[in-house]
C-alpha cells in the first residue's frame, strides 16, 4: 500500500497555446505528475477531453469531488483508481469531469506508485526484458487538420530502423531537415511553414508530397546505412462528407480510396496507413487491409479510439493489422492497458501517439516501452516531441 496523500491540479499551456490540465498526486513516499494533450482531429467516438464551459470551472468541480475522494486511496490499486474516476465521472464519454482530468489523475497516479517503489515507469508496468525499443515514427511534412494550407492528408511520416533508437531518432531529424532542403530547392520563392507537430506545411498535392519525402527518405537511408520508410497518416474523417473522399484536386468514393492508398503502399512501399477512411467504415478499412496488409501496416486511430469494444469488432471484421493507442481517447491507464493486451492477442501492432497539441511530459516514451510499441509517434522535431524521443534515449542507455 502507499497510501495517497494529496492531489493537486493546475491549468497549464498545451503546445498549441491552449489550456490543458496537469495533476499533482503525492503518496507518503512517491510522487508522479501527468499534464493531459488535447488533439485537433479527434476521433467522434473519443471520450470529451473537458466538459462544457470553462477550464476553471472544472477544475473548481474536480477539486470540490475528485480530491477529497482519491486522498486516502491506494496509489498501487491502480484498476481501483480508474474504476473509481470512470463511475464517478457517471458517463459514458467522461463529459461530466472530463477526459483530460481523468487520464491526468490516471497517469500521476501510475507514475507516483513507480516513484514509490523506485521504479521507472516502464518496469512498473511490466515492461520489458524485450531489447527493441519503439522506432520513432515522425511526422514531417502534412496539412489536414493541423495546418493551413497544406495537404489533404494529414501526415506524411518517417519511420526510420536503426540498431538504436538514438540512431533513428536523429535519422528521422536529418530526414525532417533534407525535406525542406528539397522544399526549398524545388520551391525557392515560396514561404514554408510548420504545423502542430512540427512538420512542414507547402502547397503540395499529396503525390508530391509522397515524392518529396520518399526521396528524402532514401538520400539519409543511403548516408545512415538503414532503412527508412515513409507512412501516412490519412486523417480521411475529416475529408470524407457524403460518401465520398473530398480531395483539393478530386473525389474518390470508397472503391477509389481503397485503390488509390493500395496504389500508394506498393509505389511508396509505405511502412504504414493510419485512418484511410471514415471512422466508422470498418468494411473499407477491412477491404484494404485484405489487400496490402501483408506488407504494410494499416493503423485504426480515429476508427478504434482506443476503445477496446471498437477493436473488437475490428478484429472480428478484420478491419486492420495494428492500433494506434493515445490514452486520453479513452480516459484510464486501465482502459489504455486493456485495449492493448486485446492488440496483442489478436496479433496487432501498437502504435503509442502524442497528440497535436502537447504538452512536455514524457510518459508515451514509457508507454511505449511497456506495451512493445512497434512505433511512438512523436514528431521528430519541436520541444514537446523530443521530450519523448529523449526520454527513450535515456531508457535506452538504462537497460
Ligand atoms: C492523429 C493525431 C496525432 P490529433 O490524428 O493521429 O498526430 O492528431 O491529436 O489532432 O488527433
Ligand atoms: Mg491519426
Amino acid at each position: 500500500m502507499t497510501i495517497i496523500e494529496d492531489v493537486i491540479i493546475r491549468k497549464i499551456l498545451d503546445s498549441r497555446g491552449n489550456p490543458t490540465v496537469e495533476v499533482d498526486l503525492f503518496t507518503e513516499t512517491g510522487m508522479g505528475r501527468f499534464s493531459a494533450p488535447s488533439g485537433a482531429s479527434t476521433g467522434i467516438h473519443e471520450v470529451a477531453a473537458f466538459p462544457e464551459g470553462s477550464i476553471e470551472k472544472a477544475i473548481h468541480v474536480y477539486r470540490e469531488e475528485v480530491v477529497p475522494q482519491i486522498i486516502g486511496m491506494d496509489s498501487l490499486d491502480q484498476e481501483g483508481m480508474d474504476l473509481f474516476l470512470s463511475d464517478l465521472d457517471g458517463t459514458e464519454d467522461l463529459s461530466r469531469i472530463g477526459g483530460n482530468l481523468i487520464v491526468a489523475t490516471s497517469l500521476a497516479n501510475a507514475k507516483a506508485a513507480a516513484d514509490a517503489l523506485g521504479l521507472p515507469l516502464y518496469r512498473y508496468l511490466g515492461g520489458m526484458m524485450q531489447n527493441n525499443l519503439p522506432y520513432p515514427m515522425g511526422n514531417v511534412l502534412g496539412g489536414g487538420k493541423h495546418a493551413i494550407g497544406g495537404t489533404d492528408i494529414q501526415e506524411f511520416l518517417v519511420v526510420p530502423q536503426g540498431e538504436t533508437f538514438i540512431d533513428s531518432a536523429f535519422a528521422g531529424a536529418s530526414v525532417h531537415k533534407r525535406v525542406a532542403g528539397i522544399l526549398k530547392k524545388k520551391y525557392p520563392t515560396a514561404a514554408i511553414g510548420k504545423g502542430d507537430e512540427g512538420a512542414w506545411v507547402a502547397k503540395v498535392s499529396n503525390d508530391e508530397a509522397l515524392d518529396i519525402v520518399s526521396t528524402a527518405c532514401k538520400e539519409v537511408a543511403d548516408e545512415v546505412g538503414f532503412e527508412i520508410q515513409p507512412a501516412l497518416d490519412v486523417a480521411a474523417a475529416s475529408f470524407f462528407k457524403d460518401g465520398t473522399y473530398h480531395y483539393a484536386d478530386r473525389k474518390l468514393d470508397t472503391q477509389g480510396q481503397i485503390n488509390y492508398m493500395a496504389e500508394l503502399a506498393d509505389k511508396y512501399d509505405l511502412f504504414s496507413i493510419e485512418d484511410p477512411f471514415d471512422e466508422d467504415d470498418f468494411e473499407g478499412f477491412a477491404d484494404l487491409t485484405d489487400k496490402v496488409g501483408d506488407r504494410c501496416l494499416i493503423i485504426g486511430d480515429d476508427l478504434f479510439v482506443t476503445n477496446e469494444e471498437r477493436l473488437a469488432k475490428g478484429i472480428e471484421i478484420g478491419s486492420a493489422n495494428a492500433i494506434l493507442i493515445k490514452p486520453n481517447q479513452i480516459g484510464t491507464l486501465t482502459g489504455t492497458m486493456d485495449t492493448v493486451k486485446l492488440a496483442h492477442e489478436a496479433g496487432y501492432q501498437n502504435v503509442i501517439s502524442h497528440r497535436s497539441g502537447e504538452t512536455t511530459d514524457t510518459a508515451i516514451a514509457h508507454l511505449g516501452v511497456a506495451f512493445s510499441s512497434i512505433c511512438i509517434k512523436t514528431g521528430a522535431v519541436s520541444g514537446e516531441r523530443i521530450a519523448k524521443l529523449n526520454e527513450l534515449m535515456r531508457i535506452e542507455e538504462e537497460i
